[in-house]
């Protein structure tokens, strides 16, 4: 117990990399700025970029990385009716639909049962240059697997659908054939049985070894590993088993792609719900010790192990980076590189990534036939001026 305290404390403050190992959390090896280290700013952010941790609406300056977690309150937050505030101490969970045991469960209930940790980091599907890539984070998250707490309540066997409504509500239009209804309606995603029953989607509790703080869900929320930041249901009141497709306005409507697709020979228009993360890799920071420079940046994606990770300076070839060993299977995956000779001036400097399957980040052209403008993974080239 103790041991497990240390760490968390550790955890939250930062430690140097060195002490965490020595508990058995996967090394760091890019601290904060060490002694003599400048940070090198970029001359691509939008003058109107400014992160401002107070607001709901919440982005990482991801020039701050300066570990393996996002601290609690940088952590990006982004929602559509609002925070609300639930008592802990009067929440319960409900279980409804095609389950034997329906049943409400207190947070001492879940928190009473098997427990663990699962580093988990994501996007908003919206993410992209304009917000200098700062709808992103990646937290330590506690709590327990979802598939445990189905398998307890028992799903019937023509249970299909899994629906997470949020506590959060709002009036919304809906349009049905030229007719509008007004009704007010609670945030609600759905995924299938299938990939609810895998060991990965978790509901979480705590952060950073912290209870969820309200911007994070508190007091429980849904973790999908590997997926866009839409389908991490926060503030999750009830869970709701069907058998048929859930057409919600954030599962159906606003978060959705129009993309063509070349399909022997013929373009296909496909309309698809947001999912699973697109593999995208982002140069976050450079420093400068005396004339060595430093290029970090971090890595989402499905959880596909990657085969390489490549830094490109101006119109030099491809160059391995270096992966870190906090990287975990869910977690973003951070890397550096050396930028050696850097020569006073303006230079671009773009990353990508490619996996074992060989998929490799997209460039902006490769995207086209993408009419909407959510899931943005291409090369996102930054420009610095050196002095
Ligand atoms: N209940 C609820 N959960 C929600 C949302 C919301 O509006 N309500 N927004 C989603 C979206 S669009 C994103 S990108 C993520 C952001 O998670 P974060 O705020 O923890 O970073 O929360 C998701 N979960
Ligand atoms: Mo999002």
């Amino acid at each position: 117990m103790a041991k497990e305290i240390t760490r968390r404390e550790a955890i939250k403050g930062g430690l140097a990399a060195g002490g965490l190992m020595a508990m058995g959390v996967p090394g760091w090896t890019i601290p904060a700025l060490a002694q003599g280290e400048t940070l090198v700013e970029f001359t691509d952010i939008p003058e109107n970029f400014n992160p401002d941790p107070n607001a709901a609406v919440r982005f990482l300056d991801i020039r701050k990385i300066d570990g393996p977690f996002t601290p609690k309150d940088q952590f990006f937050a982004i929602q559509h009716y609002g925070q609300p505030e639930i008592d802990p101490s009067t929440y319960r969970l409900k279980i409804t639909g095609l389950v034997d045991n329906p049943g409400e469960f207190s947070l001492a209930d879940l928190r009473g049962k098997a427990s663990s940790e699962l580093a988990s980091g994501y996007e908003c599907s919206g993410n992209s240059r304009r917000r200098v890539q700062g709808l992103s984070s990646n937290g330590l998250w506690g709590g327990i697997r979802l598939s445990d707490l189905l398998a307890e309540v028992g799903v019937r066997p023509e249970g299909r659908e899994v629906v997470f409504f949020g506590a959060d509500h709002g009036e919304e239009d809906v349009l049905f054939r030229g007719q509008t209804y007004k009704v007010d309606q609670q945030f609600g995603r759905s995924i299938s049985i299938e990939d609810a029953m895998k060991p990965e989607p978790f509901l979480a509790y705590d952060l950073n070894g912290d209870p969820l703080t309200r911007h994070q869900g508190s007091p429980l929320r849904l973790i999908m590993p590997g997926w866009y930041g839409v389908a991490n249901v926060k503030w999750v009141a009830n869970i709701h088993i069907q058998q048929d497709r859930y057409l919600g306005k954030f599962q159906a409507r606003w978060y959705r792609t129009l993309k063509g697709e070349m399909i022997d020979g013929e373009m296909k228009w496909k309309e698809s719900a947001i999912s699973r993360l697109r593999l995208k890799s982002v140069i976050a920071r450079i420093t400068r010790t005396g004339g060595q420079h430093k290029v970090l940046g971090f890595v989402l994606n499905d959880g596909t192990p990657l085969r390489s990770v490549e830094v490109k300076v101006d119109d030099g070839p491809w160059q391995r980076a270096t992966m870190d060993p906090s990287n975990t299977k869910y977690s973003w995956k951070l890397f550096t590189y050396d930028w050696r000779g850097a020569t006073p001036g303006e230079h671009t400097l773009v990353s990508r990534v490619t996996d074992i399957n060989g998929a490799v980040q997209p460039v902006q052209e490769e995207l086209e036939t993408k009419r909407t403008f959510l899931e943005d993974n291409s090369q996102y080239a930054r420009t610095v001026n050196i002095t």
